[in-house]
């Protein structure tokens, strides 16, 4: 499903996520379900311009002669959740048990599932163009499913379910990384592994990945969403963040009413001298803006 979201935006665009807004006639109905917080238009400061420049056209689109990857849905038994559950693995053309590879573990947004990258951002024809263009490491990437609770598909009050996102560490450090780990040729250790995310998985992959520096040097948020947890908490021990981390990288769409958060963070680790990247890109809460954030984010993790 594709969760329209309007983020302070007047107008709705194709494809574009809406944030029902407690003004609208169902305000009482939002008043007792939980809803989205609601956000005023982005205001943006000097430090609110792209880090990078965008992709280059046809970035997303599978291209001839370019070796392709194998993208394959597995399941997996999840002791903390307690239930068998689905998840979206990508392997590099060419992957061979012969060779270990690093993995990126890829989370989606408050309406999708271990589907959401795949429908809507073609992760794998972005990763191979990147790799036959020599700009990323052969990498492997896992998109697993971040609502950790048995019924996991987005049904009824997609906001309700907020706290199974904030149950998915267990799973994914308890469950996800070791299944994926016993089945692919991996390369073990924090400088292996990356998490990221976008919205809903982007504050999930700032919560569980600062708060798991031995497990993740590489973590990232795009247009993280209000799960994301305080600056402080997230970033208690600034020295122990900038000796850990290989990249934080944060991002956010600058029409986007989410931006307040990842902008405030970007304040606070500059105040810390965290060092991090912080890229606003052009666009609202949506996909083109996420797969940009994927093209610039791959190229930068799993490097010397
Ligand atoms: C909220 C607004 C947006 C919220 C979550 C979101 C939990 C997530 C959006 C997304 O994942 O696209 O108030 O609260």
């Amino acid at each position: 499903m594709i969760l329209s979201f309007l983020l302070g935006l007047t107008m709705m665009r194709p494809g574009e996520r809406i944030v029902a807004d407690s003004d609208q006639p169902s305000a009482s109905l939002a008043a007792q379900q939980p809803g989205p917080l609601k956000f005023g238009p982005p205001v943006l400061g000097p430090d609110d311009k792209p880090a990078f420049p965008p992709a280059p056209v046809g970035f997303d689109l599978p291209r001839e002669g370019v070796p392709k990857g194998k993208v394959e849905t597995l399941d997996y038994e999840s002791k903390s959740v307690g239930t068998t559950r689905h998840l979206v693995v990508y392997t590099p053309p060419g992957y061979t048990k012969e060779n270990s590879y690093p993995v990126l573990y890829l989370l989606h947004g408050i309406g999708g599932t271990e589907r959401e990258w795949l429908d809507n951002a073609s992760p794998n024809a972005i990763l191979d163009n990147l790799l036959a263009d020599s700009k990323i490491a052969p990498m492997i990437v896992v998109f697993p499913n971040g609502r950790a609770e048995k019924n996991d598909r987005p049904e009824g009050n997609i906001y309700a379910h907020a706290p199974a996102f904030a149950k998915l560490d267990k799973d994914l450090l308890n469950d996800v990384i070791p299944f994926i780990e016993s089945k692919y040729s991996v390369k073990k250790g924090a400088e292996n592994r990356a998490l990221a995310g976008l919205s809903m998985g982007g504050g999930q992959s700032l919560n569980f990945g600062l708060a798991n520096l031995d497990t993740f040097a590489w973590v990232g948020g795009f247009s993280s969403a209000p799960n994301t947890l305080a600056p402080e908490a997230l970033v208690p021990e600034p020295e122990k963040a900038i000796k850990n981390l290989k990249l934080l990288w944060l991002s956010c769409g600058d029409q986007d009413g989410l931006i307040a958060i990842s902008q405030k963070l970007h304040l606070f680790l500059n105040q810390k001298n965290v060092p991090h990247i912080w890229h606003v890109d052009a666009g609202a809460h949506v996909f083109p803006v996420w797969k940009n954030d994927l093209y610039l984010f791959a190229q930068r993790i799993f490097r010397p």
